[in-house]
Formats: C-alpha cells, sequence, structure tokens
C-alpha cells in the first residue's frame, strides 16, 4: 500500500479524512501544498487551507541526503509515532500535536508550528531564545526520568524497550555517522578540504580517541537506560523566542540518557564556535557568544536539578527499592548515590556531546552553523576549535567534573 505521495495525492487522501478536511477548511482544490523538508531522511508537506494549516511527514523508502542506493526501513515512522505519542504525554506542549498516522504509508500529520522555525537557523542568525533553557529541560528531564529504571517497575520498563527494539536500522546509522566512520577512511566522509586534512587524519591515528569513541558506541549499543530522542540536535527543535517544540523523534530508542542531553550541548557549543566565522558586528557578536554559553552552563544545571527533583518526589521504580533506604541513614545515603549518578550522566554527556561535534565535520551529515561560514579558512578555525574541545571532551570527560569546567575550556578554546 505504500506509495511516494506527491502534491495531487496527498491532497485526495488529505480530503478523504473528514477531521483534516474540517481543519484545513475550503475545498481542497484550493489547499496549498508545498514540500519544504531539507532534512537527510523524509518528505516533509505543508498544507494551507481556508482555516488552518497541517504539517504532513512521509518517510521515504530511502536515505534522502544519499538517494535509492541506500535503503531504509518505512517502519521508522511507527517508532516516530510511537515515541511522539509517548513524548506529549511526558512534556505535554513540547512536541507538535499528533493528528492523524498511517503506518503502511508511513505518514505522520503534525499540528502547523507557526511561526516557529527551525532553532539552528535562528542560532546561526545569533537570535537568542530566553525560554528554551526551562523548555529543552523540562523537555529532556521528564522524557528521560519517566521512562527510566528510577520511575518504572522492571517488566513495563521490559515492555518499553521491547517496543523500540526494531528501530535498529536508525540506531545502525548513529553507530556508523558518529561512532565509526570520522575515525576511519569511509568513503562518506568529508570536512573541509585542505585546510582540516591533517587534523582529519590525527583523528585516524589517535589511539587514545579510539578507545574512547568505542567505549561511547558500546555504551550507546547497551545501556537502554531510557527512552531517548536519539537525535536531538537544534535542527530537530522548532522554536519562537518563547515557545520550544522538540520535533522528530525517528531515531528513538531506548539508549544512554547523556546521549540526548549531549547532543543539545553539543549543539550549542557548535554554535558558539561557529559564532566567529559568520557576518555580524562585535556587539552582536560578542552577546550572542555570551549567551549561548550561560545557556550550555544552564541546560545542565536546570537538567540536573528538575531530574534529581522528579527522582526525589516522583514515581518510584525497581531500582533503588525504598525497602533499602530507610529511615535518616537512608535518606542521606540514597542522596549521596543520587549525586553520583548524576556525575557519572554528566561524564557520558560530555563524551556524548563530543563524539557528536566530531560527526558533523568529518562524518557524512554537517549542519548549516558551520557550513554557512563561506570562507573556507573562517569555518576551518571555527571547525578545528570546536574539535579541539570535542577531543579533550572525549578523552578526558571524567576530567570535566562541572559544566563550568566544559564553558571554561570553550572559552579558552575559542581565544586559540
Ligand atoms: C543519513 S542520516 C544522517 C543524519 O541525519 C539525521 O538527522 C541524523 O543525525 C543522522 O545521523
Ligand atoms: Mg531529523
Amino acid at each position: 500500500d505504500y506509495r511516494i505521495l506527491h502534491e495531487a495525492d496527498l491532497r485526495d487522501y488529505l480530503a478523504g479524512l473528514p477531521d483534516l478536511k474540517a481543519l484545513l477548511g475550503g475545498e481542497p482544490a484550493s489547499w496549498e501544498i508545498t514540500e519544504v523538508g531539507d532534512g537527510n531522511l523524509n518528505l516533509v508537506f505543508i498544507v494551507k487551507g481556508a482555516k488552518g494549516g497541517v504539517a504532513v511527514k512521509q518517510a521515504l523508502p530511502y536515505v534522502r541526503l544519499v538517494g535509492e542506493s541506500w535503503p531504509l526501513p518505512l517502519s521508522r515512522a511507527h517508532y516516530e509515532y510511537l515515541a511522539l505519542s509517548r513524548q506529549a504525554q511526558l512534556a505535554p506542549g513540547l512536541v507538535p500535536a499528533l493528528l492523524h498516522h498511517n503506518d503502511k504509508l508511513a505518514l505522520t500529520v503534525m499540528e502547523l508550528l507557526e511561526p516557529h522555525i527551525i532553532m539552528r537557523k535562528g542560532l546561526v542568525a545569533a537570535t537568542q531564545y530566553p525560554g528554551f533553557v526551562d523548555d529543552i529541560t523540562t523537555f529532556m528531564a521528564r522524557t528521560l526520568f519517566f521512562t527510566s529504571d528510577l520511575a518504572l517497575p522492571a517488566a513495563e520498563k521490559k515492555e518499553a524497550i521491547a517496543a523500540f527494539a526494531g528501530n535498529h536500522a536508525l540506531c545502525k546509522i548513529t553507530e556508523d555517522l558518529i561512532f565509526t566512520d570520522p575515525y576511519r577512511i569511509a568513503e562518506q566522509n568529508r570536512w573541509t578540504a585542505p585546510h582540516l586534512d591533517g587534523l582529519a587524519a590525527n583523528l585516524r591515528d589517535d589511539m587514545e580517541l579510539h578507545v574512547a569513541i568505542s567505549r561511547l558506541k558500546l555504551k550507546f549499543m547497551a545501556s537502554p537506560e531510557a527512552l531517548l530522542h536519539g537525535d536531538l540536535h537544534t535542527g530537530s527543535i522548532m522554536v519562537t523566542e518563547n515557545q520550544t517544540r522538540v520535533i522528530d523523534p525517528e531515531f528513538a530508542f531506548y539508549g544512554p540518557m547523556g546521549f540526548d542531553v549531549g547532543a543539545v550541548l553539543a549543539n550549542l557549543l557548535m554554535a558558539y564556535f561557529a559564532s566567529a566565522g559568520h557576518e555580524r558586528t562585535q556587539g552582536e557578536r560578542a552577546a550572542f557568544e555570551v549567551w549561548v554559553l550561560e545557556t550550555v552552563d544552564k541546560v545542565w544545571n536546570e537538567f540536573a536539578r528538575k531530574f534529581l527533583d522528579l527522582w526525589r518526589t516522583g514515581p518510584t521504580g525497581d531500582a533503588y527499592p525504598t525497602s533499602l533506604f530507610t529511615g535518616d541513614k537512608g535518606a542521606l545515603r540514597l542522596e549521596a548515590e543520587r549525586q553520583a549518578y548524576m556525575q557519572r550522566l554528566f561524564t557520558d554527556t560530555v563524551g556524548f556531546a563530543a563524539a557528536k561535534t566530531i560527526r558533523r565535520i568529518f562524518g557524512l551529515a554537517h549542519n548549516i552553523d558551520f557550513e554557512l561560514i563561506e570562507d573556507p579558512w573562517r569555518r576551518a578555525i571555527s571547525e578545528a576549535r570546536a574539535v579541539r574541545l570535542a577531543r579533550g571532551m572525549m578523552v578526558e570527560a571524567a576530567a570535566f567534573r562541572t559544566i563550568a569546567d566544559v564553558t571554561g575550556a570553550a572559552r579558552k578554546v575559542r581565544d586559540w
């Protein structure tokens, strides 16, 4: 039953769904339909009628960025729908409203987010988002805590892991493109050449880095701690000045929490390093860079505060049974253990943030933060700074004890 939908086909399909037809309003022939997808994998249509609009996402049976030579299961649309539904329960108002889903067509219809834009585009334009920290930390704290063994009975957690286990083709993309290819010769790697040729060769020869990235890969593959978004970069977040919506969870699966938190931090840090390469006044540049680093600090600190708060006051899962931590002595010991847990999660986060940075500079999929810096030397300088910080964060993740250690190191590298 699957077919790739084109405009006319989509119009007929939506016209056959009474609720959506009413929401759009007017005659279907008058609906304005535009394909706007600029991501790596899917088709995305904006449909506007006399009364309202919707966004329609359809998975293609291959990787859009590469073409039909790289097939990819349509089932990712099913997992994206599952994840969006769960995230909507756990973090209401922070994901787009789901209006319709069709597994066979690998198609999902969602609320049209207007006037939201992709956050990465805003960051490239040096826009500051005052509501972002509160929203993204609520999203991460709630989706990660409530799907973990800290909050769930073991059987429920295991059923939930199983529900996402089939999304392994998307995990494999991450395993290859983030955790393996940038560190070896791979056909699809690319970088700002020849400026970064030497750095690329260093990565391929750096055994400490190879051990560190392999440990992270193992953690990614073998630590089903919580339901991850799985691709939580600033291209998966839509914003206005005061609103945040997390989109595109097609990489969702049960994995290590630090992978999501690290993705957010890495993409903010890349926006920070890219800033020096973009045309903007000195004043704009300075204000933006101060804001981004403050945001990095606050994202970790607020996330940790909210997560711990949920742990102290929320439901109790089968890990850390309350019967083992009774009385004042038990309460004190459990609180110390919570702090130790957060420290381990921070170390994971630092390592994953580094991995998410290096892949954007030497792997297949790049980001516009760097790509839109026209002058290759300026681009390469921004990228090399990001790699310098990332190398240290990956190999010596545990030496970064607080987020201030990360932002402090970023400031030093920025002036390098
Ligand atoms: C072939 S897919 C490349 C990348 O696009 C997605 O956004 C993920 O980040 C993936 O790694
Ligand atoms: Mg995406």
